[in-house]
């Protein structure tokens, strides 16, 4: 091993500065009990992003925007040309977010360019650090938008003309903030890219171990159903007359409860958003707009848990005489991730010292659109009895640390192959 394999073999990031970076990125759109509220192309999602973007430029990378505002950047690698090797995730968070989830793949993608920066370490292949737009969904479906239209996997303009829960374009949104940028749509062409995550579960945290080499993503299915009642007077109607759009929506909740418990397996179910109307104590609704996330592991199960809930609903539809509409928010099949990146990740993880296991998201993620353009893999590291998207989101700092050195000392392997 020669004096430079040696020095970066030793190399390990700085905890501390890792901690405190998130904490400052935390502190923009904090909500109580140190969460996080940061919706995509928010004010405060403009804030985020004008702070990291800061922390790109005086780690002296150069930063490129491109028209759906995810942003890169690049340092530069001994060989100019390379593809580069690509870290990266998101800083937009849900109603109640918490402080890692997308945050701690951001910050420490720019631990690992601080800590090479400070031993004076220039890798072969340029590393790049990116944030996408918009990876939760929760304002602007589906979720992992930036990273979709990224790989091409969605047109610009259809993702531009995307209107939000609260009505407003998302292009329109994205020019407010500042974020619609110039640099070529799915540039830069990664080499390779790895993700680091929070697990968002609870499997790492029961085993007692600290990295997560990630397999795959489980398949996500994302649907709005708009169901069309009658409102009339809740006191007087009989009920055998009634059209209640707000029973029904109590009914399908129930329904696909039963179906993930009778499917059983990976297969989970959530009715998350419900919006009646008029939403009044006396008025029998009129109207009920509920979104329904199916996810599966395996694509047929997925497929067969929509056709399940399709039949209910046009059951359901028959005997209360309401009707029931559904539109598509997203729909993602299960990913195999890169087996040679997973084996590097792991093989990094016991070379460090980590204990680890290899492991399959239940969560989304940029990487999984990545993925589609070039070799990935993801590190987890453990969630706290695994809750996430919930101000008590929480990772130990020694693992917080332990995920960037994996994230490191994978980067530094990949940058240097051929
Ligand atoms: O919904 C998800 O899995 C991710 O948090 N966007
Ligand atoms: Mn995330
Ligand atoms: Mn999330």
């Amino acid at each position: 091993m020669n004096m430079e394999d040696r020095t970066s073999a030793a190399l390990r990031i700085d905890g501390e500065r890792l901690v405190a970076r998130l904490a400052e990125l935390a502190a923009i759109g904090a909500i109580e009990n140190s969460g996080c509220c940061r919706l995509a192309l928010s004010d405060d999602d403009r804030r985020g992003r004008d702070l990291v973007v800061g922390w790109m430029r005086e780690l002296g990378l150069e930063v490129s925007i491109d028209p759906i505002g995810n942003v890169f950047g690049r340092r530069a690698g001994s060989a100019a040309d390379a593809a580069p090797v690509m870290t990266g995730s998101h800083i937009d968070t849900v109603r109640t977010g918490g402080r890692y989830d997308g945050n701690l793949g951001v910050l420490g993608g720019l631990e690992v360019v601080a800590t090479l920066n400070d031993a004076g370490i220039t890798t072969r292949r340029p590393l790049v650090v990116a944030f996408f737009t918009d990876e939760e969904g929760a304002r602007f479906a589906p979720d992992m938008l930036g990273s979709l239209t990224h790989v091409g996997g969605l047109a610009l303009d259809q993702a531009l003309a995307t209107v939000a829960i609260d009505g407003k374009v998302l292009g329109a949104e994205l020019t407010t903030i500042g974020y619609a940028g110039t640099a070529a749509l799915g540039e830069p062409r990664a080499h390779a890219f790895v993700e680091l995550h929070i697990e968002q579960g609870p499997v790492l945290n029961i085993e007692g171990l600290t990295i997560g080499a990630v397999e795959n993503v489980q398949g996500i299915s994302w649907q709005e159903l708009e169901i069309v009642g009658q409102s009339n007077h809740a006191g007087t109607t009989p009920m055998r007359l009634r059209h209640d759009a707000g029973y029904c929506a109590g009914e399908i909740v129930h329904f696909v409860r039963s179906l993930a418990r009778e499917m059983q397996g990976n297969q989970v179910a959530t009715v998350g958003k419900i919006d009646l109307f008029p939403n009044l104590i006396n008025v029998i609704a009129a109207r009920a707009t509920l979104t329904v996330d199916l996810r599966n592991t395996d694509e047929q199960l997925l497929l067969e848990a929509e056709a399940r809930l399709a039949a209910f609903l046009l059951q359901l539809a028959r005997d209360e005489g309401v009707k029931i509409s559904t539109r598509s928010l997203a729909r993602f099949e299960p990913v195999n991730f890169d087996q040679g990146v997973v084996r590097t990740i792991a093989e990094v993880s016991a070379r460090l010292g980590y204990s680890q296991r290899r492991i399959s998201s239940g969560a989304g993620h940029d990487a999984q659109m990545l993925a589609r353009v070039c070799p990935t893999a993801m590190i987890f590291v453990p969630s706290i009895k695994g809750i996430s998207h919930n101000p008590a989101e929480e990772t130990a700092a020694a693992d917080l640390a332990a995920g960037a050195n994996v994230l490191l000392h994978t980067m530094l392997e990949l940058a240097s192959a051929e």
